[in-house]
């Protein structure tokens, strides 16, 4: 029987296409060339499954050029960038790689709420410009973090571990969520207690985003939730671009309205809004919350066994629309 073919949209550790090799005959991108839509689906026409990452266009078009596809499997979380209901509608399998990342992700929620906070980033390049010749009681002043009050928008998994983190720093934490956690989840995320939005909006000091984009929550935090924000609080987005109105933010922060963000996600990322750049009171990542060594390599391998398990008869531990499979 032949072996069944795959794509692998981007360049990914080689042990990872080794492991693929030993089931599949693999178009690999080690090169790391960004396909155009076209090239995508010119690649992906005549494979069985893809492994793809957050930067590739899953659409409704690409599932319909491809009509021998099975699996989509996404070596993220996150999955906004594939059309599943396009997917499950043709029997195509589609997964993400979930708790993987959620430590490691919630880590560096926490290096950009201090970072941000405390104006690590801001201070550093004035340190390295060779501005620094004198104390002063007033260089850099910045906002306390323990004792504060963590807002967390988006109590997933990854939210819950950041609300555990704040033990460590004697804060309250508040929520909210399109649900409500139950008790012991609550407890467990260091006595969260859960609250409206506008009242997350208004009473947080800092405020993290951890929650999954859906055209539902576009702009979800827009110019009219930061100004319910208080002008010392931060802001801290580690979930996705396009939750936050990006123009929006750069008002606020130029004017002031909210003290500083740190921001790992972008809209239209990498090519993000150039204004930010123009701005002392931000801390700016490329999209690396997730990026520990151990957590990229198991978010890979995650994503690897679940291609393998949908392309073998296996049950793919991640399989996000189990619909598919009936429809296949
Ligand atoms: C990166 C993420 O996008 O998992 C997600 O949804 O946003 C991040 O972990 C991912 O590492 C890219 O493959």
């Amino acid at each position: 029987m032949d072996r069944p073919r795959i794509l692998v949209t981007r360049a990914i550790f080689p042990d990872v296409i080794d492991a693929l090799s030993q089931h599949f005959d693999v178009e690999s991108n080690q090169d790391d060339r960004i396909f155009s839509s076209d090239e995508l689906i010119a690649k992906a026409a005549g494979k069985d499954g893809i492994f793809t990452t957050p930067s590739e266009r899953i659409g409704a078009d690409v599932i319909a050029a491809c009509p021998t596809l099975k699996a989509i499997c996404n070596m993220a979380v996150g999955y906004n960038n594939i059309d599943v209901a396009a997917a499950t509608q043709a029997g195509i399998i589609v997964t993400n790689t979930p708790d993987v990342l959620n430590e490691t992700t919630a880590d560096f929620a926490w290096a950009l709420l201090l970072a941000t906070a405390r104006r690590v980033t801001e201070s550093e390049h004035w340190l390295r410009a060779g501005n620094w010749n004198k104390w002063r009681y007033d260089t850099f002043l910045g906002a306390d973090v323990h004792g504060a009050t963590l807002g967390i928008l988006g109590m997933g998994r990854i939210g819950q571990a950041i609300a555990r983190r704040a033990a460590g720093f004697n804060m309250r934490v508040i929520y909210h969520n399109r649900s409500r956690l139950a008790p012991e989840l609550e407890a467990r995320a260091n006595h969260a207690q859960y609250v409206g939005k506008d009242e997350l909006l208004r009473s947080a000091d800092h405020l993290v985003l951890a929650l999954p984009y859906s055209p539902q929550v576009h702009h979800t935090v827009g110019a009219a939730e930061l100004a319910l924000m208080k002008p010392t609080a931060t802001l801290v987005n580690i979930a996705r671009g396009g939750i936050v109105d990006d123009a929006a933010l750069i008002a606020a922060l130029r004017a002031k309205r909210l003290a500083a963000a740190g921001l790992d996600v972008f809209e239209n990322e990498p090519a993000f809004d150039p204004a930010f750049l123009t701005l002392s009171n931000v801390v700016l990542t490329p999209h690396i919350a997730s990026a520990s060594e151990p957590t990229r390599r198991a978010m890979a391998q995650c994503a690897a066994a679940n291609l393998i398990a949908a392309l073998t008869g296996g049950s793919p531990p991640n399989i996000l629309n189990p619909d598919a499979i009936n429809k296949g």
